[in-house]
C-alpha cells in the first residue's frame, strides 16, 4: 500500500489531493487502470480553466440528463474504473432512482478488474451488476475497441447509455447503434463529449450527487414535462457555453497575469 501524504485541511488543493489519494488506492485494489489516472489529470487541467464549479450551463445540462434517463425503456449506466473509485454510491442511488441497470463497461479488460468494480458497487448498495466476466456475450460492431463486448440484457439492449468520463470512439459507436448517450466530461472538445446527445461539462464528482437530486425531483413528473426539458436542451449551446466560460476565465486571468492569493499557514 502506498503512504499516505499528511495534507493540512488548510492546504488550498486539500480536495484535490484527497481526490488523487483515492484514485491511487483503487489502482491498488485493481479498479482503476494506470491510464485512469492520466485521465484524471486531464479532467483536472479542464476543471482549473473551468472554475472548478458547476455552471449554470452545466446545471442546465444535467436536468437535461435526468430527464433523458427518466424518459428511457431501457436505461443503462455504463461503470469504467474511474467513476467507480470516484462515485460509486452515488451511481447506485442514481440506478434506484431511475430504474437504470448498472453495468460494468471498461476500455482496459485486464484480468480482474471487471470484478473489483463489481465489488465496489455491490459494497455502494448495489443488487445487480451486469456486463461482469463471461455475461458481456454481445457485441456492438459500431465500437472499435473492447468496449464493444456488451450484455445483451444492459448496453446492447438499451435506448440511453449514460458513460460518465469517456474515452474516444464509442459515444460515437453508440449513437451510430441508434441508441442516445449521456455524458459527463470536463474536457468539451473531446469525441465524446461532442458526439453526446446530452453533455455534462463539470467534474463527475460535483455532477453526479446533483444528477441523482435532479433525478429524484424530477421522477414524478410526467412524460410530457420530461420530453419538454428534453426538446428544450441543445448541447450544440451547452458545449458552447462551457468553452465560453473557460475562454472568459482566462481572458479575466490573463489581464491579471499573477491572480493567487498567499495563505496563511
Ligand atoms: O476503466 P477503463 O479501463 O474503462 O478506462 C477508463 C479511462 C478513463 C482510463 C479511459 O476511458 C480513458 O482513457 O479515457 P480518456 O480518453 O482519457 O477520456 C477521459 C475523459 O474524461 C477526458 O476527456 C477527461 O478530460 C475527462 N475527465 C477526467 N476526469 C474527469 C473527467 N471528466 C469529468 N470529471 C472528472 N473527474
Amino acid at each position: 500500500m502506498s503512504e499516505k501524504p499528511h495534507v493540512s485541511k488548510k492546504h488550498p488543493r486539500a480536495e484535490s489531493i484527497k481526490i488523487r489519494e483515492r484514485l491511487t488506492r483503487n489502482v491498488e485494489t485493481n479498479v482503476l487502470a494506470l491510464a485512469g489516472l492520466i485521465a484524471h489529470g486531464r479532467g483536472e487541467a479542464f476543471d482549473y480553466i473551468l472554475g472548478e464549479e458547476t455552471t449554470p450551463s452545466a446545471f442546465k445540462a444535467i436536468t437535461a440528463a435526468a430527464a433523458t434517463i427518466l424518459l428511457a425503456e431501457r436505461p443503462v449506466l455504463s461503470v469504467n474504473g474511474n467513476v467507480a473509485a470516484l462515485c460509486a454510491e452515488e451511481l447506485v442511488e442514481l440506478s434506484k432512482a431511475t430504474g437504470a441497470k448498472l453495468e460494468v463497461n471498461l476500455f482496459h479488460r485486464l484480468s480482474g478488474r471487471e470484478e473489483a468494480i463489481e465489488g465496489v458497487l455491490r459494497e455502494a448498495g448495489a443488487d445487480e451488476v451486469l456486463g461482469v466476466g463471461g455475461s458481456a456475450t454481445a457485441r456492438i460492431d459500431e465500437v472499435f475497441s473492447d468496449r464493444r463486448r456488451v450484455d445483451p440484457r444492459g448496453i446492447y439492449a438499451a435506448d440511453v447509455v449514460f458513460v460518465p468520463l469517456e474515452d474516444g470512439d464509442r459515444t460515437e459507436g453508440l449513437v451510430r447503434a441508434g441508441k442516445r448517450v449521456v455524458t459527463v466530461d470536463l474536457n468539451p472538445m473531446s469525441r465524446t463529449a461532442q458526439f453526446a446527445s446530452v453533455t455534462i461539462v463539470d467534474n463527475v464528482v460535483r455532477a453526479l450527487p446533483l444528477l441523482v437530486s435532479e433525478a429524484e425531483r424530477l421522477k414524478g413528473s410526467g412524460r410530457v414535462e420530461l420530453q419538454g426539458i428534453v426538446d428544450e436542451f441543445d448541447n450544440r449551446e451547452a458545449l458552447s457555453d462551457a468553452m465560453t466560460v473557460m475562454e472568459k476565465r482566462l481572458h479575466t486571468l490573463a489581464e491579471k497575469g499573477i491572480f493567487i492569493e498567499p495563505y496563511d499557514v
